[in-house]
């Protein structure tokens, strides 16, 4: 439950957000196992209802677990599942199980599934108004209207979504049954939604009851699910992530928020982590921005995403990200939902806008395109996962700070990072920690076949270098022992 079950030599998970299963399947094969990616988050398999306009957060509205939506249907699943697998990149399923559809209408899901929201009748589960909370919440509204009343917050409909009742056996049981199916099929993990509106003890129950990972799928024997919460905490409600620890990983909204919000002082993040107020480093799931927060829906703040100018946060602090010893790192890959106004910023976006009509994020030269952004596909963003592997389970070292914006340190002997964000150019001889040697910085370029397409940095018997960087867009040098020059 709180291991995320990477193939050795893997870091990192990838949101690919809204990908189509086939496209994953390639996108494993050709671009994440070569790039030593760890896994992938997928959006969730299970019927949804069809929303006019057919917005993203259509997905977020369960019919049934049958596995068919606009990612494919359950044979696209299974297989992508399968060859993902094969080339060690394990697959994370977004598991929505705190409710079902919104209230009101009836019609048929993705999946081709009846279901009456009116009478709260969703027989393809088979799910009746017996097994939803309405009975136990005591708002006017019926909705959550008070986020400081715990009981409101996991009893009452979130945004006017058909609360089930995970007290009750019958629930539990085709809940596990769900996540079973998925682990079947050789799923690694789960991201599980919403889970502030579920109470603690019951998703602990239905979590412990779930199934090993498949050994006829290639785990060992005994391997628990991985299980990271959406648990939105930011300070300020009675419901916090701690409440949560016993259940699994937990996600850190905090992390994107803090560095967001001293991205113009980063000197001060020589400590980052438990003392800044965020969780323990061993139940943190990290990341930048997530689906929601990048377009407005949830868990806001100062966030760094794709559509800041250039993209150049987005890439010095994914680098940042990956070099520190803290929590599990999640990259999100999005799609563009925003059009520029005339030439100036800002854009206008289209927070509800679902992903772009052509399913294939890739051309068929294997670039990416057709309206998907893949920031995992950057080079700034991917040549970090093997940084990561490099320097797995090396402590934080030799922190350099000049006290205005440039900072560098090294992850015990094995990888170094240095970032100059102040605006003129960093020159210093620092000790990287490593042994003596020439080493690619694979932020300047790609190291491939044993060559360096970037910069040279080179590190001398004791251990310094000459780091040079100018006030450029990509202001950073990542150096690690399996990329020498
Ligand atoms: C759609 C329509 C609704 C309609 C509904 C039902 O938009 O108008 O009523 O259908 O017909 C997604 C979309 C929703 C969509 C839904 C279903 O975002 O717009 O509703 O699918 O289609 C809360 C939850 C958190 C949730 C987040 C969006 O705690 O779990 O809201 N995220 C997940 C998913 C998300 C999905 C769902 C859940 C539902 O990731 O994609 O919704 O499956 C505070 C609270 C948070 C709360 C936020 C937003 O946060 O603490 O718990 O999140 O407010 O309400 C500062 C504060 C921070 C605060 C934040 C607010 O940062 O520090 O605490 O501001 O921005």
């Amino acid at each position: 439950q709180w291991e995320p079950n990477f193939a050795p030599g893997r870091t990192g998970i990838v949101h690919l957000f809204e990908w189509h299963w086939d496209t994953i399947a390639d996108e494993c094969e050709s671009f994440l196992a070569p790039n030593k990616y760890a896994g992938v988050q997928v959006s969730p398999p299970n019927e949804n209802r069809i929303v006019d306009g057919r917005p993203w957060w259509e997905r977020y509205q369960p019919i049934s677990y049958v596995i068919n939506t606009r990612s494919g249907d359950r044979g696209a699943f299974a297989n992508m599942v399968e060859r993902c697998n094969n080339v060690g990149v394990r697959i994370y399923v977004d598991a929505v199980i705190n409710h079902m559809c919104g209230a009101g209408g009836a019609g048929t899901g993705t999946g081709g599934s009846y279901y009456d929201a009116n009478t709260e009748d969703f027989p393809a589960v088979p799910f009746s108004s017996m097994d939803f909370n309405d009975a136990n919440c005591y708002t006017d509204s019926g909705s959550i209207e008070n986020y400081q009343d715990p009981n409101q917050v996991r009893n009452c409909k979130l945004v006017g979504l058909l609360d089930l009742n995970q007290s009750k056996d019958y629930v539990r049981g085709k809940i596990i049954d769900f996540m079973n199916d998925m682990t079947s099929l050789g799923v690694a993990g789960f991201r599980v939604d919403a889970c502030k509106h579920m109470w603690p003890g019951d998703i602990e129950v239905i979590f412990q009851s779930l199934n090993d990972l498949s050994t006829s799928k290639g785990f060992p024997g005994g391997t628990r699910p991985y299980i990271f919460q959406e648990v939105i905490d930011q300070g300020g409600e009675p419901i916090t992530a701690s409440q949560y620890y016993g259940a699994g990983d937990i996600t850190e909204f905090k992390y994107g928020v803090n560095l967001g919000n001293n991205k113009n002082s980063i000197q001060y993040l020589e400590n980052f982590g438990e003392e800044w107020g965020m969780m323990p480093s061993g139940n943190a799931l990290v990341f930048l921005n997530n689906h929601d927060n990048q377009r407005g829906h949830g868990g806001g703040g100062n966030i760094i995403t794709f559509e800041d100018p250039f993209s150049k946060y987005l890439k010095i602090f994914t680098a940042f990200m990956m070099a520190w010893p803290y929590g599990t790192e999640r990259i999100m890959s999005s799609y563009y939902f925003s059009q520029p106004v005339l030439i100036t910023f800002p854009t206008s976006s289209n927070t509800d806008q679902g992903p772009p009509a052509n399913q294939r994020s890739l051309n068929a030269d294997g670039s990416c395109g057709n309206g998907w952004v893949c920031e995992h596909r950057w080079r700034q963003i991917k040549n970090m996962m093997a940084f990561g592997v490099a320097s797995y389970g090396q402590p934080m070292a030799n922190w350099w700070d000049n006290g205005n914006n440039q900072i560098a340190f090294s992850r015990g002997n094995k990888a170094f990072l240095a970032i100059n964000k102040a605006g003129y150019t960093m020159n210093e001889n620092l000790n990287t920690g490593m042994p003596a040697g020439d080493y690619c910085n694979v932020n300047s370029g790609d190291y491939e076949n044993n060559q360096c397409t970037g910069q040279c940095v080179s590190v001398g018997s004791n251990g310094y270098a000459n780091i040079y960087i100018e006030a450029t867009e990509d202001p950073v040098v990542a150096i690690h022992v399996d990329a020498p020059c």
